[in-house]
């Protein structure tokens, strides 16, 4: 993980703009990060895990760009595909709904060890929780970007780790892709989605969860 470490956070990420204006996918690809993991059209779906959640039930009567209503993820090939499907549209220029003031997220969280809650990052430092890998897609009011966080080096007092994945958003959905190996190729971990509003940087007590795509975490891999 270390050499993976090293290896990707000294790639720009290449963003990749919509050549078709009337479109509205809107695709980044930090591909030169992930060689081979994002060519999808070759591989197929063995196994996908989709949880529902209803309409209207988010919090701080947030918008429906922030209301989940469908998580899923599917092991393709080597990777994990991420996907979340909202209420409405995201617009290409969001709002930041308060009370965020900094950013918004659109979460996939991963419980890989159930017996650690690490601490900290990217929430305040000695808030424990159970989520020992996370992967976002954030808007700050300029920009949407991807990331993976693995939060198991906490536990030992070592720093998160942060490295950028691909994403897309096309309309209501928006997808990332997650190399398996990145969460060590796990046969079993808990898995769920999450929006929230943050109202500081990351690392404060900022963060605000606006909705749950369903339980917390649901079974990977998924009931037969
Ligand atoms: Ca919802």
């Amino acid at each position: 993980m270390r050499g993976l470490r090293a290896s990707v956070l000294l790639l720009p990420i290449w963003v990749i703009g919509c050549e078709e204006p009337s479109l509205p996918t809107r695709t980044y690809v930090p591909a030169e990060v992930l060689p081979g993991t994002v060519a999808s059209a070759q591989l197929s779906p063995d196994q996908t895990s989709v949880v529902l959640d209803p309409a209207g039930d988010a919090t701080f009567s947030a918008p429906a760009f922030q209301d989940i209503v469908r998580g899923e993820i599917s092991k393709q090939g080597g990777s994990f595909a991420l996907l979340l499907e909202m209420a409405g549209s995201v617009p290409e220029n969001p709002p930041l709904p308060p009370p965020a003031t900094s950013e918004i997220w659109w979460a996939w969280a991963f419980n890989l060890d159930p017996a650690a809650s690490p601490q900290g990052y990217p929430f305040a430092p000695g808030v424990a929780l159970p989520a020992d890998f996370v992967v976002y897609v954030s808007w700050d009011g300029t920009e949407f970007k991807a990331r993976a966080i693995d939060r198991r080096p906490l536990l030992t007092g070592e720093e998160a780790i942060i490295t950028p994945v691909p994403f897309s958003i096309d309309g209501a959905v928006l997808e990332a892709v997650l190399p398996s190996a990145m969460i060590g190729d796990p046969l079993r971990f808990g898995w769920g989605t999450r929006t929230f509003d943050w109202s500081g940087p990351l690392g404060t007590e900022g963060a605000h969860v606006v909705d749950f795509g369903g339980p917390p975490f649901n079974p990977w891999p998924p009931p037969q």
